[in-house]
């Protein structure tokens, strides 16, 4: 990708899973939507073609796919249905992605391979009512009882806690340490644990065939063995999840600002006003001129990031670009699609509007815009 192509290995997925969305994603997108229903169809199709757990090693059943690739798969679902492009950035990024690197070869075996199959489905479990963009401030409890802690506390606003069977949950061990940081600890909690459950499914704007909902956790007894990673190391991995999510939350905003990019282009040029098909106008191509541009700069930010992460270099500050860019240039974009649409963009008949209402969360989850400014001016000051 240094020379700016992709592999052929890399090209090959990225033909698949356009080919997929296309003729199996897009016709239920607006349906799922509307619906607010999780597409277990769609996710079994792409268990049975191994898309589903993409970056989990083939020992545990997975396709061993490297970052970039896994990236444009995320882009292309994307491009035609941004829930069905987030379900697969969060059961990677946040759930697989944890369990590979941190877990035991028992907690991969009976974790991740399950999930390759689209047997089972994995959420991440940070957000509390009173830790969002504070994540370190848990009042989530875990309290050491012989072989077992018990969990006590609140998540809201977790991405498939509603259809999840295994959550890693992050929890500050009781009795306190000094440190903030070194009191959490991520367990990884089966549904059916006593003392476990889901709470309100949330109402969203957008991505609405992805569930959000909180998880309830009152005296749930969960058995050490089911630590993820060490007792204390709950924060690093937790921030390590989210420098690597970033760039799957880049790929979802890239995806909608295409889609939207390339409905607008096709639009102007069908479109007739004043008797000329309206691309004919400078004030539509100059729209189309800038959107293109941008989506161009927010791709190699994305890959970047990606490659990056193939080569094992650091991530924090690429992956926050990339998302804060990618997610700022699907707002801009998804908003002027709509303009070029006129009053058809607005109506539920086009895709243009679930576009804009989808966009919105790439700015919010996995750090606001806010927080990814953050993270990129103390990297660049750092040292
Ligand atoms: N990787 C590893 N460690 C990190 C880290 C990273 N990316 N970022 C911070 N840390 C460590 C710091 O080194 C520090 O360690 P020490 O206590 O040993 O010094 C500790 O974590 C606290 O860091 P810091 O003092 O910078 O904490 P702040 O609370 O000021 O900021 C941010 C931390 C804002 C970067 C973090 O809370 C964050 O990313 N928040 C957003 C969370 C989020 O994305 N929520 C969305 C919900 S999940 S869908």
């Amino acid at each position: 990708m240094t020379n700016f192509s992709l592999t052929p290995a890399q090209k090959m997925i990225q033909r698949i899973v356009r080919d997929f969305a296309q003729k199996e994603v897009e016709p239920l997108a607006s349906i799922i939507d509307e619906e607010e229903r999780f597409p277990y169809e769609t996710v079994e199709k792409m268990a049975a073609m191994n898309l589903l757990a993409v970056i989990v090693p083939r020992e545990y059943g997975g396709a061993s796919a490297d970052a970039l690739s896994y990236i444009i798969a995320v882009e292309e679902l994307s491009k035609v249905c941004a829930s069905t492009g987030g379900i697969l950035a969060a059961l990677n990024s946040l759930f697989c992605y944890p369990l590979t690197k941190y877990g035991t070869e028992e907690q991969k075996h009976k974790f991740l391979t399950p999930i390759t199959k689209g047997k089972k489905l994995g959420a991440f479990a940070l957000t509390e009512p009173e830790a969002g963009s504070d994540a370190i401030r848990q009042d989530t409890t875990a309290i050491p009882d012989g072989d077992n802690y018990v969990i006590n506390g609140t998540k809201i606003f977790i991405s498939g806690g509603d259809i999840a069977d295994f959550v890693i949950v992050f929890a500050k061990v009781v009795p306190n340490r000094k440190k903030l940081r070194g009191r959490i600890t991520a367990f990884i909690v089966e549904k059916g644990m006593p003392g476990f459950s889901t709470g309100t499914k949330e109402k969203k704007l957008g991505i609405r065939a992805s569930g959000t909902s909180e998880l309830v956790f009152e005296d749930c007894v969960v058995p050490r063995e089911n630590i993820l990673g060490e007792v204390a190391q709950g924060f690093e991995i937790a921030m390590d999840v989210l420098d690597n999510g970033r760039i799957s939350i880049g790929a979802q905003a890239l995806g909608i600002a295409t889609g939207a990019f390339e409905a607008a282009t096709k639009y102007s040029k069908e479109r007739k006003q004043f008797g000329q098909p309206i691309c004919k106008f400078q004030a539509i191509q100059w729209m189309l001129a800038d959107m293109s541009t941008q989506i161009e700069a927010a791709r190699l930010l994305v890959y970047k990031a990606a490659i990056y992460k193939d080569e094992g270099r650091p991530l924090s500050m690429v992956s926050a670009q990339a998302k804060l860019y990618a997610s700022e240039v699907a707002m801009h974009t998804t908003t002027k699609a709509i303009q070029i649409h006129g009053g058809y963009g607005y109506m539920r008949d086009y895709p243009l509007e679930r576009y804009f209402r989808d966009a919105k969360i790439t700015e919010i989850y996995e750090g606001t815009s806010e927080i990814q400014r953050l993270v990129i001016a103390s990297n660049l000051l750092k040292g």
